[in-house]
């Protein structure tokens, strides 16, 4: 009876350390899976957590790095701080693998972020913003002068200052701005600083577009002047030759002063000049913004003076050479001179001196003086969307376009 009792003890004490060694092993396990489990998540969440801060390097680099088209090359890993045990990849992407080509794509963004075994990432869409000169009707990077009655219809930019005889009515306190109409008359000078609301200069795309993809234009030379008249400059017309599809003519005048007398442009015609010389924008003309949505009249000078001096309307009946300006098959059209799109120049003095012309769109310029009577009004359809050169060259992260990715 004794030797049965000790024989049945010894079976449960070796059941019980067997249980007791298998419960053992079972919490073994699940602590080691627990801890494969709390590194797991660590790692997961240490892999999120440099996601987020390759993103943050990202917006710190690339959104106020107006040159950061030329510091990288698409699809080409940048590591951003290496840690023992850590990566932080950061990758650009242009669509056609060329971020020089065109400032006006977006590039797409991959931020990954490595922890251990863990890995995460981000994608995201970075866009370009159109250059704030696109904003206003007249944005000048110096002076502003204005010595009698100009209506504006739209925002003044003066980077120096603003010499004009307002109507106190519409001056704000910043800015000669309204939302409808500014009149400025003879009733009170002003002389005023206005700073530039952000700093940035206006932009100079002279040289990017002058060798754009554009046909070349040849003037006549009259006395030392290179003069181009009585001529139609569209995407199907050239008046000289063949015509450029993009609407795109350019005139390389060395150094000598041109006139551009009875042309319409329906596209973008380039100027180059020299410091020194002089453009007479005279006579008729009608510019008109192309299908391509570039500027309609650019001219590049340094320090050249230029003149619009649009006294005379488009007339294809002209007695010297009759032209179908509008392409109706006769010629026996008028057409009101004027300037509709984005006009652009880095010429020192831009002096307005026709009566009654009327500037649709944004000009972008260095110096303004007007002082007969000319029409601003701003037109956002005209300076709508992205045109090259005239971004603000930075990257912009667009919020709520980027989402995680976990792999
Ligand atoms: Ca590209
Ligand atoms: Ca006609």
């Amino acid at each position: 009876m004794t030797r049965r009792r000790g024989a049945g003890l010894q079976a449960f004490t070796l059941l019980l350390s067997m249980l007791i060694t298998g419960t053992a092993m079972t919490l073994l396990n699940m602590q080691a899976s627990n801890r494969r489990l709390h590194e797991s998540l660590t790692g997961s969440l240490q892999s999120q957590l440099l996601c987020e801060t390759g993103l943050e390097w990202v917006r710190h680099n690339f959104q106020n790095n107006p040159n950061w088209r030329s510091s990288i090359s698409s699809g080409d890993p940048i590591t951003v701080k290496p840690v023992a045990g850590q990566t932080i990849l950061v990758t650009l992407f242009d669509s056609d693998d060329d971020f020089a080509d065109d400032d006006t794509q977006p590039a797409t963004l991959k931020v990954t972020g490595k922890q251990g075994g863990a890995t995460a990432s981000m994608k995201g869409l970075m866009t370009p913003h159109h250059h704030e000169a696109l904003d206003y009707a007249v944005y000048m990077s110096g002076t502003i002068d204005m010595r009698n009655t100009v209506m504006v219809t739209g925002l003044l930019h003066a980077g120096v200052s603003v010499d004009a005889l307002p109507n106190p009515a519409n001056i704000t306190t910043d800015r000669i701005t309204t939302a409808d109409c500014v009149k400025i008359n003879k009733s009170l000078h002003l002389n005023t600083v206005f700073e530039p609301p952000t700093g940035e200069p206006a932009p100079s795309p002279d040289a990017a577009f002058f060798a754009r993809d554009g046909t070349e234009l040849f003037g006549t030379d009259v006395a030392g002047e290179l003069i181009l008249e009585y001529g139609v400059f569209t995407s199907t017309t050239n008046s000289q030759g063949a015509a450029n599809p993009s609407g795109i003519y350019y005139l390389n005048a060395g150094t000598q002063n041109v006139r551009i007398r009875n042309v319409l442009v329906e596209g973008t015609l380039v100027i180059a000049t020299s410091p020194g010389a002089t453009v007479w924008i005279e006579q008729g003309g009608l510019f008109t913004t192309g299908s391509l949505r570039y500027p309609v009249l650019m001219i590049a000078g340094g320090g050249a003076l230029v003149n619009i001096d649009l006294s005379t309307q488009l007339v294809e009946n002209d007695v010297k050479t009759p032209m179908d300006y509008n392409a109706d098959g006769d010629t026996l059209d008028t057409l009101v001179s004027g300037l509709d799109g984005i006009f652009w120049t880095d010429a020192t003095i831009l002096a307005i001196q026709s009566s009654d012309v009327t500037f649709n769109g944004c000009m972008i310029g260095k110096t303004l003086n007007a002082t007969v009577f000319p029409i601003f009004t701003y037109s956002p359809e005209v300076a709508a969307g992205l045109i090259h050169e005239f971004t603000d060259d930075k990257l912009h992260i667009e919020v709520g376009s980027l989402r995680m990715l976990r792999n």
